[in-house]
């Protein structure tokens, strides 16, 4: 099933030139294109069957076998209880509340807007809905029978605004100031080990392999039925899921990844919604899971996810990027353009009426229809989404103490934590926080150098610590042998981050 790749199969340049358009002073190697192409298609066979004829003619029938998704049960499923005391009531933004209200990169809130938003997270974990909690509610709808068109159909997009949506009115009846911050991981996938991002700390998600035990979300209890179901995908997948009560992660352990820069300017190639959609080309929604998988343990299972409440500020970033899309690249008005063909509307044909634009949105629906997840509105009254961060020569400034411009392509990167690989950033005063990069990891100081090997090129440490001079280090990153990540590091990265998916595709 695996399609061996030869050079041959890369004959077709402009094919493959659709791929690296996006992507500044490529070293074409067909070979690795197409063994990424490979990967996907693997992985995703039908999703990817498109993207692969096209960046690798060794695609073969023989690779295309079903996908594993299973609509199985949805038609005879029971819906009612879901929500149903929760959804009409968060429906609407709350009337005493001004808005829009700006979503922001995570990292450039203030220390009292993140507190106010974990705050209002914690109090509506607190807040007893039905029979449990208005937390809780929220999240046991991301399920696939609870709301079948939300994966895998295209209404990914849409579905997920809805949904975030309900749950910012839902914070904002707690604290009408509150915006869902969002995760912006380009600024991660710079880093050589994601989990060393200053994100993985006790100020803001915590971190862990196993439950989570500190930050702001220790504790978090997961509901006894959701603790049974995620067991008992454990043993539909032969592994071992017993993550009890508590918020579960396995920081970095599974595999996944944080997609580049790179790949959001390819997602932006799209002109018309349908491109963006799973069943034509599944790029937005297999690279989605990246970040889902390396958070591991309950965010990486679909009908746990939104119980980790980074899964918000994640799905934030998501709907963002749509945006971004939406009102700069999309050539058709975004509130009609969408998908009319079954086949187009989900690669799964259960999946497709699910889809279709007069159909209720379930379960916020009806009388809300699919095709109202297209509307204006949700960015034009309610919330719109502050720029990514950037920096440029002229201003270094990422706008957050907690962000740092990578010198050698002129992007902002997340700070490191201390202790962590700073391998790369050896020149760069800022990269890690409240510490030194020497040696390829954040420390205090840099004591003595080692006797052996050396210290890294691009350091400048001895006995008494680093001389850090930010524009001699700039300048010396410039010339070292530090380069920018290149296309090809970007397709070793992708192809690192893809092998680990399968089975796992969120
Ligand atoms: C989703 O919710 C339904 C209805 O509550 C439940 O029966 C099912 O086990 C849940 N999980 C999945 C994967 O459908
Ligand atoms: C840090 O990351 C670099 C690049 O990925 C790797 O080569 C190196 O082994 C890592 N260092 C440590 C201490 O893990
Ligand atoms: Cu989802």
């Amino acid at each position: 099933m695996f399609v061996t790749c030869s050079s041959t199969a890369m004959a077709s340049r402009s094919l493959v030139l659709s791929l690296l358009v996006l992507m500044t002073a490529p070293t074409a190697d067909g070979q690795a294109l197409c063994n990424i192409a490979n990967r996907l298609a693997q992985f995703f066979p039908r999703a990817f069957s498109n993207r692969v004829t096209t960046l690798c003619r060794a695609w073969t029938s023989e690779a295309i076998t079903t996908h594993s998704f299973s609509g199985v049960g949805i038609q005879s499923s029971v819906r009612g209880g879901v929500g149903e005391n929760l959804l009409p009531v968060y429906s609407q933004t709350p009337q005493v509340c001004r808005s829009p209200v700006v979503r922001k990169e995570v990292r450039t809130l203030t220390d009292a807007e993140w507190r106010r938003f974990v705050n209002a997270v914690i109090q509506l974990k607190r807040t007893p809905q039905g029979q449990s909690n208005a937390y809780d509610e929220f999240a046991i709808i991301h399920n696939a029978t609870t709301a079948p068109q939300a994966h895998f159909t295209a209404m990914f997009l849409p579905w997920h605004r809805e949904y975030l949506f309900r749950f910012e009115n839902a914070l904002r009846q707690i604290d009408c100031s509150i915006a869902i911050p969002y995760w912006d991981v380009t600024l991660d996938a710079p880093l050589p080990e994601g989990r060393d991002s200053i994100l993985w700390t006790d100020y803001y998600y915590g971190s862990s392999v196993g439950p989570v035990t500190s930050g702001p979300f220790r504790n978090w209890r997961i509901p006894p039925e959701v603790v049974q179901w995620v067991a008992d995908t454990g043993v539909e997948r032969g592994e071992n899921f017993n993550y009890g009560d508590i918020l579960y992660r396995t920081l970095g352990t599974q595999g996944g990844g944080f997609f580049p820069n790179d790949i959001v300017q390819e997602i932006f190639r799209a002109r018309r919604f349908r491109e963006l959609t799973w069943a034509v080309d599944p790029l937005l929604e297999a690279v989605h899971a990246g970040p889902h998988v390396f958070t591991g343990g309950h965010h990486a299972i679909l009908l746990s996810a939104s119980f980790d409440p980074i899964f918000w500020i994640y799905h934030s970033f998501i709907d963002c990027l749509w945006e971004e899309w939406r009102q700069n690249y999309q050539q058709a008005d975004p509130e009609t353009d969408y998908v009319t063909l079954d086949s187009e509307l989900a690669s799964d044909q259960e999946l497709a009426p699910y889809a279709r634009a007069n159909a209720p949105m379930l379960p916020f629906g009806p009388p809300l229809r699919n095709s109202d997840g297209l509307r204006n509105i949700y960015t034009q009254r309610y919330y719109r989404c502050a720029r990514r961060p950037t920096c440029s020569a002229n201003s270094l400034d990422c706008g957050s103490s907690y962000l740092f411009c990578d010198t050698r392509s002129y992007s902002c990167v997340s700070q490191i934590q201390q202790g962590g690989n700073c391998t790369g950033f050896e020149g760069n005063s800022r990269a890690c926080f409240s510490s030194v990069c020497c040696n390829g990891v954040c420390s205090a100081s840099c004591g003595p150098p080692p006797r052996e090997p050396a210290p890294a090129p691009g350091t400048d440490c001895d006995r008494t610590g680093c001389k850090i001079n930010a524009r001699d280090d700039y300048n010396r990153q410039r010339t070292s042998n530090n380069r920018p990540p290149t296309f090809m590091d970007h397709i070793r990265r992708l192809d690192n981050f893809v092998s680990n998916l399968e089975r796992r595709i969120f």
